[in-house]
């Protein structure tokens, strides 16, 4: 059996970093981790393809090849599935649909043959099963979640490494905490299920392998769900393995951020390699945060907790939302204010959106103010419901939040902000790989003689020049204020 396993195209979005991943000649960010773990799961003596649209484009040759066509995506890449389904349609290839965007809206897609929905682990070897007797139903899904144990270590062969900024592995799913929001709980469930050491020493292993070295995204929602088992067994084992293989990984997570709370825990994450963590914060309104059950994020400082984990040695990332019911006319400065002290650099600030199963959908569908379907960008100004201000007064604050955090100016000073009050690991190793010269020089001529930025760009340069440490990270934050500020612009919002 032949399997072409196809991951559709994606706009540039906020975190695609398509803008900064010129700078680095990289095709995307990351590889598609879902795609690579299914393929896994598929029986080892098939034949298998992966065509990861992002970065290359899909020939109508590859279609012919497969027996079956596996696409995956988010919501965000509904355009580009939809192009990929017609067209094997017309090849008359059969297509399996699974991932993220088809287990949310199936009834978007009335020509995939197979929804194989839900958590792969369980569904998948179901429909095997059944392809096998000849007897395959349309849909498979499942209200169970799948035990990590039972999820392989992707096939890392199948992905052409040179295209990615970065590699990434998945040590947990699900999530304890309940913001209203939020599809992750929906999709994962609030129990933590983890996978085992040695299945992450061996992921690290397969990465290892390939010959790849650089930063590893460990894509869990909520990393730190298990603190203990973290504490005990993982941090350690994956320090003695960065130390054995000499640090050829840095990593970022996604956490909470009750991450600040635990010393210890920050400690063991920079020992074993840890440089950046993306926090949901939300919002600096307590009210906001209430409402949507953010409980992690209220009574206590925030800015306060983001400093402390960034002078452990990691960067903090953030995300907030703006229309909220308890938003008020002031939420737009107060926000700037925060995001301004915090030296949260990369911040992804979105209208709040209600995908589908969360618990402010069914509120927002029993007040009568849903509108349709979330697009899947939350930074495209758009939403899915009415909100409580007036719309045009949310979005031109909205924009206004933009404009001013990503001006050159704003952006520059939250960069100082931030390395001033960051302490990087002295383990971990800053390696400067040809592509970071080349990153660098094409900066000088982009950002410091032809882009507008050009004074702040040359002042903080001169001043990480006094302090090379710094050097590396401030030069990354530079590009990817680039690529945020082309974002907002070809949205043509700013
Ligand atoms: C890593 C990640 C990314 C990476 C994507 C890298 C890549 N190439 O895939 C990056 C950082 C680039 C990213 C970006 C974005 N992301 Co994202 N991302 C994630 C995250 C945190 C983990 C995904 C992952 O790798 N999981 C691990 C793998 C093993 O799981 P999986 O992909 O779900 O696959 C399993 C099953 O779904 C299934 N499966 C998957 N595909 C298929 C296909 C077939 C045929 C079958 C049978 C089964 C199957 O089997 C797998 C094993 O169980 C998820 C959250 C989450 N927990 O899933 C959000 C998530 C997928 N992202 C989301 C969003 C909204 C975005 C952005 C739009 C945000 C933004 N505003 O910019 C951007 C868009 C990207 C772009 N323009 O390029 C949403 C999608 C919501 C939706 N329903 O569509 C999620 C769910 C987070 C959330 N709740 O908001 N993201
Ligand atoms: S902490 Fe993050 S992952 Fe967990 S429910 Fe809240 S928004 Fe979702």
């Amino acid at each position: 059996m032949k399997i072409l396993l196809v991951n559709p195209d994606s706009p540039g979005t906020f975190w695609s970093f398509r803008n900064a991943l010129r700078f680095i000649s990289k095709k995307a960010s990351l590889p598609p981790l879902g795609l690579l773990t299914v393929a896994a799961i598929l029986p080892k003596e098939w034949e298998k393809r992966l065509v990861d649209m992002v970065a290359t484009k899909l020939r109508d040759r590859d279609i012919r090849w497969a027996d079956y066509v596996f696409i995956t995506g988010m919501f965000i890449q509904r355009n580009s599935a939809r192009q990929v389904i017609e067209r094997c349609k017309k090849l008359g290839k059969p297509v399996v649909g699974g991932g993220p965007l088809f287990t949310s809206v199936p009834e978007e897609f009335t020509d995939v043959d197979h929804f194989v929905i839900n958590e792969g682990e369980i569904t998948l070897p179901e429909f095997l099963k059944d392809l096998e007797h000849g007897n395959t139903r349309r849909i498979y899904k499942t209200r169970q979640f799948a035990d990590m144990k039972d999820s392989p270590a992707p096939l890392w062969e199948l992905a052409n490494m040179r295209y990615y900024a970065c590699m990434c592995i998945q040590y947990s799913r699900g999530c304890p905490f309940n913001c209203d929001f939020c599809d992750v709980t929906t999709m994962f469930g609030h129990q933590m299920r983890t996978k085992s050491k040695q299945q992450i020493l061996e992921e690290l292993g397969g990465i290892y392998s390939t010959g790849y070295r650089g930063p590893v995204f460990v894509v869990d929602d909520n990393f730190i769900g298990n603190r203990t088992k973290l504490k005990q067994e993982i941090l350690p084992a994956i320090t003695e393995w960065m130390e054995k293989k000499k640090y050829p990984f840095s990593f970022n997570t996604q956490t909470s951020i009750n991450l600040a709370d635990d010393e210890d825990l920050m400690r063991l994450m920079v020992e074993a390699g840890f440089d950046c963590v993306f926090i949901g914060i939300e919002s600096s309104d307590e009210n906001s945060l209430r409402e949507c059950n953010k409980v992690q994020n209220i009574g206590r400082n925030l800015v306060e907790c983001i400093k402390k984990i960034q002078s452990f040695g990691m960067q903090v990332q953030g995300g907030f939302i703006l229309g909220f019911d308890s938003d008020k006319g002031t939420i737009f400065e107060n926000l700037i204010k925060f995001i301004q002290q915090s030296g949260i650099v990369t911040a992804m600030v979105g209208l709040l959106n209600a995908p589908k199963g969360t618990q402010l959908y069914k509120r927002l569908m029993q007040e009568n103010r849903l509108l349709r379907n979330p697009t899947g960008d939350n930074t495209d100004f758009s939403m899915n419901f009415v909100p409580k201000m007036k719309y045009e007064d949310l979005v031109n604050g909205y924009r206004n939040v933009v404009k001013t955090i990503y001006s050159h100016k704003h952006y520059y000073e939250r960069i100082l902000t931030f390395l001033k009050n960051y302490k990087p690991s002295p383990k971990v190793k800053i390696r400067i790989h040809y592509q970071d010269v080349k990153a660098f020089i094409m900066s000088i001529w982009l950002l410091g003689i032809v882009n507008r930025g050009r004074f702040y760009y040359w002042k903080l340069i001169f001043w990480t020049m006094r302090r090379p440490r710094y050097f590396h990270m401030a030069v990354t934050l530079i590009i990817y204020g680039f690529h945020f500020r082309k974002v907002f612009e070809t949205y043509g919002k700013i």
